[in-house]
C-alpha cells in the first residue's frame, strides 16, 4: 500500500506545525537573561520564591537591608554574601531542573536557620520542542524509505 503525498503531509506535517506553533506555558521558549533582585532581612528573603526556566542566565542581586546576610543555593552549590547596603551579584546558568532550597549562609540571628527561600527551575520547552520535531522527522523518513 502506498501513502499519498497528502496523507504524508497530514501524518507528519500537521503534527510538526502543531509542535512548532504551540505556545509554551512560560510564554517564551528562548532562554533568557534574568536579573532578579532579592532583599534579605532578618529572617526572610523577598521574594522567597524565584521561578525561572531551564537554560536561563540568572543574575541574583542580593541586597541586605539590616545586617550581613548570605544566600546559598542548594543543588547548585553557589553562595554570595552581602553587607548591609551593598548589592552583591551571583551569576549562573540554571542548567538543572527542579526545586532547590535557598538558605542564608551567614549566622544573622536567632531565627537564622529558618531563613529560607526556593529556586524553581522549570521545563526547557525549547529542548522538548526540538526532540518532538526530530522524532517526527525520523518517523517521516522511515515511512518515506518504505515506498
Ligand atoms: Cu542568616
Amino acid at each position: 500500500m502506498q501513502t499519498s503525498v497528502i496523507g504524508r503531509i497530514a501524518l507528519f506535517g500537521l503534527p510538526a506545525l502543531v509542535v512548532l506553533l504551540a505556545p509554551t506555558p512560560s510564554g517564551s521558549a528562548e532562554p533568557s537573561e534574568r536579573i532578579i533582585r532579592i532583599e534579605a532581612s532578618s529572617f526572610a528573603y523577598k521574594p522567597a520564591l524565584i521561578a525561572v526556566a531551564q537554560g536561563d542566565h540568572i543574575t541574583i542581586e542580593l541586597v541586605a537591608t539590616d545586617v550581613v546576610h548570605g544566600l546559598h543555593v542548594d543543588g547548585y552549590d553557589l553562595s554570595v554574601t552581602a553587607d548591609p547596603g551593598q548589592t552583591q551579584r551571583l551569576t549562573f546558568v540554571a542548567d538543572r531542573q527542579g526545586t532547590f532550597r535557598i538558605r542564608c549562609s551567614v549566622p544573622c540571628g536567632p531565627l537564622h536557620p529558618f531563613m529560607i527561600g526556593k529556586l524553581k527551575v522549570g521545563t526547557n520547552w525549547l529542548l522538548w520542542r526540538a526532540v518532538a520535531l526530530a522524532l517526527l522527522a525520523a518517523m517521516a523518513g522511515v515511512v518515506g524509505f518504505r515506498q
